[in-house]
């Protein structure tokens, strides 16, 4: 019988290096974001993955969207460019698939899954994209649910690019097959080891969200109760997606993703309140939180 080697997991504490702008840098050097997001009645989520890309400073941000609220999520930021999609029901349908594609070739990194449902376009998309996406791919929100439900293996065609999941504890216990309560009893143990299985990297969100590639570890300081609001993990999404697009490795770009977003919500909790914070706060503040980083 072949036995596991146990190997020791490296608690990281300090962020990593920031993504470098040169002086004379253009938006080509910083990525292109593209967001895969939203369906009637979760148009918000679009809207806050995308702006959020930009301040994450993505060159370029692409929020990919059905096409019936391409106009409402194009009307709130006008800094982002927007894809409309084949829809059906007002999620994405099956066409959406060769419409990502084309746009792929301009993408650095992909974000998928804040609002877009769970129904079998995008079960079929997600999956795909999954398996075979040569770039780094950002899962959040229902992309995680779709692969939850599906049943999947999670293994990957080898040409597969990094993939990086960002679960809050309830999506992480659907991934799991565990409770939520089980999951937050020994949150380190159970992303470290889906983490290490699975060859990716686990953003498990929450108070002191846990960040690991499987082998190292790192647990986040920022952040504060206020934060539970709608949005906030979209927010998060995006800002992520943004790093990755930059270049950075997916352990770093999570690490410094989760710091600077909960960082920024310190700073919006210290001006609205806890209660009175919201999640498009966040965006108002992660300028705040990079000048503390330089
Ligand atoms: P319980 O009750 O403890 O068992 P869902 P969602 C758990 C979109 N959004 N600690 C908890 O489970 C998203 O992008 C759109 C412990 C809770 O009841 C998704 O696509 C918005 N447990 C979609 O909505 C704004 C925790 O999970 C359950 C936990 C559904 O996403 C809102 C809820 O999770 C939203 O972002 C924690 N810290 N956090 C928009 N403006 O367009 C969560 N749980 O069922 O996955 O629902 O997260 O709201
Ligand atoms: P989501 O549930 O996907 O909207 O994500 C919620 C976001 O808010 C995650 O980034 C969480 O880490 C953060 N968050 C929620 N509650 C807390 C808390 N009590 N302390 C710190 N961060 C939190
Ligand atoms: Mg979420």
């Amino acid at each position: 019988m072949i036995m596991e080697q146990e190997q020791a997991v490296i608690c990281i504490t300090h962020l990593p290096i920031v993504p470098h702008r040169r002086d004379d840098g253009h938006k080509g050097d910083y990525g292109h974001a593209l967001i895969v997001a939203g369906q009637v009645g979760m148009s918000g989520a679009a809207c806050l993955a995308g702006k959020a890309a930009l301040r994450g400073g993505a060159g370029l941000v692409t929020v990919a969207t059905p096409i019936s609220i391409q106009p409402t999520i194009a009307a709130y930021e006008p800094s982002y460019l927007t894809l409309g999609l084949p829809e059906t029901h007002g999620a994405i349908g099956f066409g959406a698939l060769e419409a990502i594609h084309r746009a792929l070739h301009v993408a650095t990194a992909v974000a998928i899954g804040p609002g877009l449902g769970t129904a079998e376009p995008a079960r079929q998309i997600v999956r795909a994209l999954y398996r075979s996406l040569p770039i780094p791919m950002i899962i959040d929100a229902d992309g995680l649910n779709v692969l939850a439900a599906s049943g999947d293996d999670l293994t990957r065609d080898s040409g597969a690019g990094a993939r990086i999941m960002t679960p809050h504890p309830g999506e992480f216990a659907r991934l799991t097959g565990e409770t939520t309560a089980t999951i937050q009893a020994a949150r380190e143990k159970f992303a470290n080891e889906f983490a290490r299985r699975h060859g990716l990297t686990v953003v498990l969100k929450g108070k002191e969200t846990v960040v690991t590639d499987g082998y190292r570890m790192a647990i986040n300081t920022t952040g504060n109760s206020g934060m539970a609001t709608g949005g906030t993990g979209d927010v998060l999404t995006g800002l992520l997606t943004a790093l990755v697009a930059q270049k950075l490795p997916p352990f770093e770009a999570a690490q410094l993703a989760v710091w600077l977003h909960g960082r920024a919500g310190d700073i919006a909790a210290e001006k609205h309140s806890q209660p009175g914070l919201i999640a498009s706060d966040l965006l108002d503040y992660l300028g705040s939180a990079w000048l503390e980083i330089g």
